[in-house]
C-alpha cells in the first residue's frame, strides 16, 4: 500500500488530488485489513469518496469470504457500490446487529469524536455506526483534528423535518449559531433534500462550544424538529488517516 502511495506521490505526470485519493485508499484499505475479518458476516458500508476504497479492499478478500456476507448500506451511494461490486445486500432493518462498519468523516478530533454529514447521511450512517460491534473511520490526513470545527467544514451538518426548518434555524441562532442555514442544491435550485426527505441545516458553532461536542450535541438534539446531528461522540473504536508521506496514522 505504502508503495502504491509513494509511486503517486513521485509521478510528476500525477495532478495533486491524486495525493489525496492515495491517502483515501491507504487509509480504507489499511482499516479493512485490520477490522474486516473473515468471520465478520454482517458489514456496514458507509458514504463519501473513501468508502469506494473500503469496498475494493474487501472485493479483495475473495469471493469465497464474501459469498457468506451482507452488507448494509448508509444512503443510496453505498448500496450502489454495494450492488455494482456483485456484494449481497441488506438492509439495518434485517439486520440491526452488525459486525463491523467502516465509515468516511468530515472531522475527527482527539477523543474520536466525529463531525460526519456533509454528504447528509449521517442520520442512515450513525444508526449503522451504533448498530455495529466495531465502528471504524477512514479519511486523508485533512479530515484529522484535535478540536472539532477547525478544517474546512461549514459547521455541523443537521437533518431536520422540513417543514420544521424555519423553526429549527431560528433555535439554532439562539443556541449559538448565528451563521446556521439551509443547505442549498448547487445553483440554488432549491433545499438539499437527504435519503430520507429531509433537509440539511449546516451550523458553525463557537469554538469554545466544540470542545465539548457531547454536550453540544444534547443541546442540538433537543431542538424539536431535529432528526440527526452530524456529531459523533464516543462511537468510533478507531480512525484512520492516510498521509501525504505514505505513513498511516491510527487514533
Ligand atoms: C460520509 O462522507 C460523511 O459522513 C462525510 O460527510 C463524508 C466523508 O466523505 P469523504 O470520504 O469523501 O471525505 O462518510
Amino acid at each position: 500500500d505504502v508503495r502504491l502511495l509513494h509511486s503517486v506521490l513521485h509521478n510528476p505526470g500525477i495532478p495533486p488530488t491524486s495525493t489525496i485519493e492515495a491517502a483515501k485508499r491507504l487509509a480504507a484499505w489499511t482499516a479493512v485489513d485490520k477490522h474486516v475479518l473473515p468471520e465478520h458476516k454482517v458489514i456496514g458500508i458507509g458514504s463519501g469518496s473513501t468508502v469506494p476504497y473500503v469496498v475494493e479492499r474487501i472485493v479483495a478478500q475473495g469471493h469465497e469470504v464474501n459469498k457468506d456476507r451482507v452488507f448494509i448500506p448508509t444512503g443510496f451511494q453505498s448500496k450502489e457500490l454495494i450492488v455494482n461490486a456483485n456484494l449481497r445486500l441488506g438492509d439495518v432493518d434485517q439486520y440491526p446487529i452488525i459486525d463491523v462498519t467502516v465509515d468516511g468523516a468530515d472531522e475527527v478530533d482527539h477523543d474520536l469524536n466525529c463531525i460526519k454529514g456533509g454528504g447528509g447521511c449521517h442520520l442512515r450512517e450513525k444508526v449503522l455506526a451504533e448498530a455495529a460491534d466495531t465502528f471504524v473511520v477512514v479519511a486523508d490526513y485533512r479530515k484529522n483534528s484535535e478540536v472539532l470545527g477547525t478544517t474546512f467544514i461549514q459547521g455541523i451538518p443537521i437533518e431536520v423535518a422540513s417543514f420544521a426548518y424555519a423553526k429549527v434555524l431560528q433555535n439554532l441562532h439562539l443556541i449559538g449559531s448565528p451563521k446556521a442555514v439551509l443547505r442549498m442544491a448547487k445553483a440554488k435550485a432549491g433545499p438539499v433534500v437527504s435519503d430520507n426527505g429531509n433537509f440539511i441545516i449546516d451550523a458553525p458553532f463557537p469554538a469554545e462550544m466544540m470542545k465539548d461536542p457531547y454536550t453540544l450535541l444534547t443541546r442540538i438534539k433537543m431542538l424539536t424538529g431535529v432528526v440527526e446531528v452530524g456529531l459523533f461522540c464516543q462511537m468510533a473504536k478507531a480512525a484512520y488517516f492516510g498521509n501525504q508521506d505514505g505513513s498511516v496514522t491510527v487514533k
